[in-house]
């Protein structure tokens, strides 16, 4: 901490700062919130070792070096997907049905069967939207994965998905999402936020759930005491503007709910999918933007760097500009990125690797559980050593 102390305090006080980014540094500082229009200047003038000084002390003010990973396993339980948004290189529409998957509800049985004796904590169930699995298909899965697994954390679906299912089943929000924490949801992952603004979505992604019916589905899951993660498509067609416009929108519900876990930046990929003209944005736009979203985003706890996606390197690299949690092990059972050209084809790691990985920036790894407890110090104890699910380490000085 006293090191990005002083690293700040040299950057701030350097004589070419212009004095407006000074006073947005200082605001910080004092631990005042910025303004949209503060986020948007920082995008649009902050180089990469002011915005990484300011995030970075954001980050050790709220974690010290603490890295946070778990133990996870994801289910895509199929790849066909009744929606055709633009960025997506992972679904088959219904009618390309033989490049695609439909898993059976006892192949997802087998699949958390595999990892009976080994120590993850948690499944992320996600995948395409398709008529066939529904409300009380899921419910039934989830309750089945429960009863096999009682303390195996169930981080399930999208509100792309809800809404698809809640309306075809004709039950409110609530309703659904009652029926499924009966059966063992335990909370919701970040994904179909994309960009919330209007027109942007209309281009990328014009025909699933809108930016409202995603912020209510979360509204409403907090509201019940369901935690959830928040996700943003960023580096297509999307402006600073709509960045900031977007964060700003989870910044006010967080505000009203204090429901969000984390907030994951995700980097669009270009390859196989129709917005592959694009290209992609280079790492230095990565590390700034998981920089602003640590600096504007005051009220939520954890930014999180999804290796699979951006690559093990450059998770490395943004545990200096702003990321605490780097996601986990995963276990190469998810083809979302591999199949949207990120470098990590087999996306897998084991304990002691992303050990190894966070140590090696310098940073301190802890193996949490999906809310964010402690569950392992791997600062101090050895991968081998440890069977998290029976260690507990809840008051640890940082
Ligand atoms: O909503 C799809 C994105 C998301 C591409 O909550 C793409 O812990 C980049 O949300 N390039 C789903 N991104 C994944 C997701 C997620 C992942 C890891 C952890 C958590 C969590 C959530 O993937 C989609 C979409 O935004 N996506 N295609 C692409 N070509
Ligand atoms: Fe379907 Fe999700 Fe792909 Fe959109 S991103 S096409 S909702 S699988």
């Amino acid at each position: 901490m006293k090191e990005s102390i002083e690293s700040l305090d040299a950057v701030l006080n350097h004589p070419a700062l212009p004095a407006n980014l000074r006073a947005i540094g200082e605001k910080v500082v004092n631990g005042q919130r910025i303004t949209p229009e503060e986020g948007i200047l920082l995008y649009e003038q902050g180089e990469l070792g002011f915005l990484g000084a300011l995030a970075n002390y954001i980050r050790e003010r709220k974690h010290g070096s603490y890295t946070y990973f778990n133990r996870n396993f994801h289910i895509e339980p199929t790849n066909l997907c009744v929606y055709s948004c633009k960025f997506c290189s992972y679904s088959r529409l219904i009618k390309q049905r033989e490049d695609g998957w439909i898993m059976t509800e006892d192949e997802m049985l087998d699949m958390v069967k595999k990892y009976d004796n080994k120590p993850v904590t948690e499944v992320h169930l996600v995948g395409g939207v398709i008529p066939q699995m529904g409300l009380h298909f899921f419910a039934s899965l989830i309750q089945k994965i429960k009863t096999h697994r009682p303390s195996l954390h169930v981080k399930a679906f999208t509100p792309v998905e809800y809404y698809y299912m809640f309306k075809k089943a004709k039950v409110s929000y609530r309703e659904g999402l009652q029926i499924l924490r009966a059966a063992g949801l335990d909370s919701i992952p970040g994904g179909g936020a994309e960009i919330f603004d209007e027109e942007v979505r209309s281009i990328i992604c014009g025909d699933k759930c809108t930016a409202q019916e995603w912020l209510d589905i979360h509204e409403t899951a907090h509201s019940m005491g369901i935690p959830s993660n928040a996700t943003m498509l960023y580096g297509h067609i999307e402006t600073y503007a709509h960045r900031i416009d977007h964060m700003n929108r989870l910044r006010n519900l967080q505000d009203k709910t204090g429901g969000f876990n984390c907030f994951i930046p995700l980097k669009f990929r270009a390859a196989n999918n129709e917005m592959a003209h694009l290209g992609e944005v280079s790492v230095i736009e990565d590390l700034r933007n998981y920089a602003v979203a640590r600096i504007y985003l005051d009220n939520f706890d954890h930014i999180k760097a999804y290796w699979p996606m951006i690559g093990r390197t450059t998770a490395q690299l943004s545990l200096s500009f702003g990321v605490d949690d780097i996601d986990g092990t995963v276990d190469d059972t998810t083809k979302i990125y591999s199949m949207a050209g990120s470098e990590e084809q087999n996306p897998s790691l084991t304990t002691r690797q992303i050990v190894d990985l966070i140590k090696a920036v310098g940073r301190h790894p802890i193996e949490r559980d999906s809310v964010y407890n402690v569950l392992t110090d791997f600062g101090t104890t050895e991968p081998e050593a440890a069977i998290p699910e029976f260690i507990s380490l809840p008051v640890i000085n940082k």
